[in-house]
């Protein structure tokens, strides 16, 4: 592995589109089945077209802690059934990496939890989110256009998506009159 990579500059627009970006991820309702709440409102919503949630530009680096990944979310708005388009959220896999998020275009929510604590911390463009090492994280878009956002991770974090796949997440966002509530898991 050439650990002295050379240093290069990528460009972002508001929009979240990077260059030169290596990988994509695209996640569909069906890639996050079982996430959401409502599991009738959210079969129906797959059978009827299962709409695009969030779209990843990444720029792949090393795996390796001295490096750090530069990547993209696109995250649309929308719900299911009153719960808001969300990422499948994880932790990162070696537990002791940190990240930070940096808002781009729209409004929504970062949600961390780890062991009893949670947090929700709002975002918008400009705002820059720190996600303590250990800390699981998701975000959520709460507003009408697309809520984008860039974020740095160490080049080994690696995903743990299981374990919330397992457990989920304390706490979700959700519409109540017609704006963002947070409540409980049951
Ligand atoms: C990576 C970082 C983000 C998410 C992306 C999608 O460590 O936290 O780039 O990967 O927002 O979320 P998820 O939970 O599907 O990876
Ligand atoms: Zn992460």
């Amino acid at each position: 592995m050439d650990l002295t990579p050379s240093s290069f500059a990528m460009a972002v627009d508001a929009q979240g589109f990077l260059e030169p970006w290596t990988s994509k991820i695209e996640r569909r309702l069906a890639d996050m089945a079982g996430m959401y709440a409502d599991a009738d409102a959210e079969r129906a919503a797959i059978a009827a077209g299962d709409p695009l949630v969030y779209e990843v530009f990444q720029h792949d680096m090393p795996e390796h802690p001295g490096e750090l990944v530069v990547c993209t979310t696109r995250l649309y708005p929308g719900r299911v059934g009153d719960e808001y388009f969300m990422t499948k959220g994880h932790y990162h896999r070696i537990r002791e990496r940190a990240e930070v998020y940096y808002g781009l275009a729209g409004e929504g929510r970062l949600v961390v939890a780890v062991d009893d604590r949670t947090d929700v911390i709002p975002m918008r463009p400009g705002t820059v989110a720190y996600v303590a090492p250990r800390w699981a994280h998701r975000t959520v878009n709460t507003g009408s256009e697309p809520f984008v956002f860039l974020a740095v991770y160490h080049g080994d974090a690696g995903h743990d998506y299981g374990t919330i796949e397992t457990e989920g997440f304390p706490l979700r966002v959700v519409e109540r009159d017609g704006a963002p509530a947070v409540v409980e898991s049951r």
